[in-house]
């Protein structure tokens, strides 16, 4: 999109609609326009740590599943930019509603390496205490809310946030994230006609990867765009290559502004692939052609273009890079090794969290556990 003057209080020709983009695939860019965007170097290179970040652990956390280590893993491979770029634009106490592959929002807010890591292993030091699926983090600290992995359901409770931010007149931002599959849903259509009539400071962030497990984006809606939906709520919505870490961020970074200055809902479709399997339990052989996924796996890398970019303006070496490639590593090993070797949550944790205090009922069925479970070290 050419920016929020040109979008509000209409919608916009289909035209507008052409991806906004800044580095080309092939890494090409105009140096004026993206001296323009005005990001300090410090910036660009935040952004690239955390994309490379995201991209190491889920290699990392691949191996582990594999391994047996770990049970389940769901990467976000392909889509580093799309996730870094959008939450990088985000303030301290805004808030993240996360769909399936955020987490690396997470860990951008400030989530540590280990409680993420932790919360994978399900162990003591998790602070959900092993009560979600891997993958699936939360921190009160990051203002990053546990996922959930009913699909959508984190859409109306990111626009009821943003009404309570609202009544409250405290300026955060709410942003809800979705993939494309997500807005088949009914939780996407009821959050998206609240949001605008009330105008909820939210920003919608759809990261149409093109694939809802076996479904592919053409099997999931008739609409032309998936913005196409936001302006049938009357909802202003912006459309982004969701490769090029530096339009992500622009865009959220516009879309930020003007939810906060009071403009109301504002959507973002960012364009990915998931180059990936869904999951760990997935194999995407079985139903799609591989050698499309090459071509992004290749070609249209957002973290090679970002890197190419970044060596192109002198702002990374192959010694910085080499260096920070270690560094991640070295962090992530010593995260897994503490976090392998934790306890598991104690037994008693079961039973906590549901009544102040704990019911006769529940009681007992511990006790009955803990019976027959005379070796568990944690009794
Ligand atoms: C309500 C609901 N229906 C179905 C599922 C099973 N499911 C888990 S992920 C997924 C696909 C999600 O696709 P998309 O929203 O595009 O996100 P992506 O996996 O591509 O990031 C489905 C159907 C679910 N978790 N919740
Ligand atoms: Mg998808």
């Amino acid at each position: 999109m050419r920016g929020i003057g040109s979008i509000e209080g209409c919608a916009p020709s289909i035209e507008h609609f052409v991806p906004q983009q800044y580095l080309a695939p092939d890494g090409s860019f105009d140096a004026a326009r993206v001296a323009a965007l005005g990001i300090p170097r410090e910036l660009l290179m935040k952004l690239y740590r955390g994309m490379l970040l995201i991209r190491i652990i889920d290699e990392r956390m691949l191996t582990l599943q594999r391994q047996g280590r770990i049970s389940f893993y769901g990467e976000a491979r392909g889509q580093e930019a799309a996730v870094v770029g959008t939450a990088a634009a985000l303030g301290k106490s805004d808030y993240v509603l996360p769909a399936l592959r955020e987490a690396g929002a997470a860990l951008y807010r400030g989530l540590p390496l280990r409680t993420y890591i932790s919360q994978i292993y399900g162990n003591e030091n998790d602070l959900t205490k092993g009560r979600q699926m891997p993958c699936h983090p939360g921190s009160r600290d990051a203002r990053y809310v546990t996922m959930s992995s009913c699909i959508a359901t984190q859409l109306p409770h990111a626009v009821g946030m943003a009404m309570a931010a609202k009544l409250r007149h405290d300026p955060v931002v709410i942003a809800g994230y979705m993939g494309d599959g997500a807005t088949s849903e009914g939780d996407f259509h009821v959050a998206l006609n609240f949001a605008a009539v009330y105008r909820a400071p939210v920003v919608l962030v759809c990261q149409n990867n093109q694939w809802a497990i076996s479904t592919p984006v053409a099997g999931q809606t008739a609409s032309p765009t998936i913005a196409h939906k936001a302006l049938g709520y009357g909802i202003p919505a912006l459309r982004v290559d969701g490769n090029d870490v530096l339009a992500c961020y622009a865009a959220m970074r516009d879309a930020v502004a003007f939810a906060r200055a009071g403009g109301g809902p504002i959507f973002l479709e960012a364009l990915t692939y998931r180059v990936s399997a869904h999951s760990t339990s997935d194999d995407p052989s079985r139903y799609r052609d591989e050698s499309v996924t090459a071509v992004w796996k290749s070609e249209r890398d957002p973290l090679c273009r970002f890197r190419h970019f970044l060596r192109v303006i002198g702002a990374l070496s192959d010694g910085v890079d080499s260096a920070l490639h270690e560094a991640i590593e070295a962090e992530i090993k010593s995260a897994v090794v503490a976090e392998e070797a934790a306890r598991p949550p104690a037994l008693a944790t079961l039973i906590e969290d549901v009544f102040a205090t704990p019911t006769e009922a529940l009681r007992e069925q511990l006790a009955e556990v803990a019976a027959a479970l005379p070796a568990h070290p944690h009794s």
